[in-house]
């Protein structure tokens, strides 16, 4: 194996997963002209976040988020860092934001790792692989999100395997992977470097079941059997400008 063989990655749009608590004592202490001018700039922040996506500059979801852990969960995916750090900063500049706290987020870059591309051709100029690295994300009804790692250990150490022996476990999560085809979108972000984990994984799904099924089926593959670590698990359902409102008014 050459030294850099295992260097190999393609990236695409960088990623900002902002999941904002709402502190929901505060905001029902606020009037209800404050609110209401609050839920407005949410919804025009929004429509900013839109345009970008119909400009192809990025995409971004917004999900409501079940549990303890968050409220409301921002995924932006942007072509630089700067775009990024840019609209956390406007975001935090509204009047919403004053009602919010964010305990979790996470940085990642939108990234396909080198197992399955075509030697001799110029990933990039393909347009799969484009669409895999400047993902659009789906309008569908749930995501979850998790990071996660491949073991370093003493006797499991991911990063000392061959890259045949990668190659072919990567081979068979893909084949696992392909089976939830039109129900699961996935996209991985590579974070080391950028975050606490390898990885950040945002599945999205019609049905809630799903993100169930293939986390587990995927816990049977060697790959995630041997050397996958995992973070906490987010779950939700997704809003837009109208649901927001709904979901925000008292
Ligand atoms: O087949 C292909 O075209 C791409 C193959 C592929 C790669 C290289 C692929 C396919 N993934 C790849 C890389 Mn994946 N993926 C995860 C998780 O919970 C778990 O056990 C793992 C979390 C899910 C659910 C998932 C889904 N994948 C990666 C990597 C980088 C690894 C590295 O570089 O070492 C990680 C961390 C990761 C994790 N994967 C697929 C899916 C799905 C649904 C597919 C099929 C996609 C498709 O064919 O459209």
């Amino acid at each position: 194996m050459s030294a850099n063989e295992a260097l190999l990655t393609l990236e695409g749009w960088f990623s900002y997963h902002d999941f904002r608590k709402i502190d929901w004592g505060k905001w029902k202490a606020a009037s209800e002209e404050e609110r209401t001018a609050a839920i407005d700039e949410l919804q025009t922040l929004m429509n900013t976040w839109q345009d970008d996506e119909s400009a192809t500059d990025g995409s971004t979801s917004v999900y409501s988020v079940l549990g303890h852990k968050a409220d409301l969960s921002f995924i932006f995916l942007r072509p630089t860092i700067n775009e990024l750090e840019a609209l956390k900063t406007a975001f935090n500049k509204s009047r919403f934001a004053d009602y919010t706290t964010t305990d979790y987020s996470y940085i990642s870059v939108v990234e396909l790792s080198n197992y399955v591309n075509n030697p001799g051709e110029d990933p990039k100029a393909n347009p799969h692989v484009r669409e895999r690295l400047y993902p659009v994300m789906p309008k569908w009804n749930h995501f979850c999100f998790y990071p996660m790692n491949k073991k370093r250990g003493e006797k499991e150490n991911w990063y000392s395997m061959s890259m045949e022996e990668r190659r072919d476990l990567m081979r068979v999560h893909g084949l696992t992977g392909r089976k939830y085809a039109g129900k699961i979108k996935q996209i991985i972000g590579g974070s080391v470097g950028y975050d606490d984990w390898e990885w950040g994984v945002t599945l999205f799904a019609h049905d809630p079941l799903d993100l169930k099924h293939i986390v587990y089926e995927m816990r049977f593959d060697e790959v995630s059997a041997r050397f996958g670590e995992f973070g906490d698990f987010l779950v939700g359902n997704y809003v837009d400008t109208d649901s927001v409102k709904k979901m925000l008014q008292v």
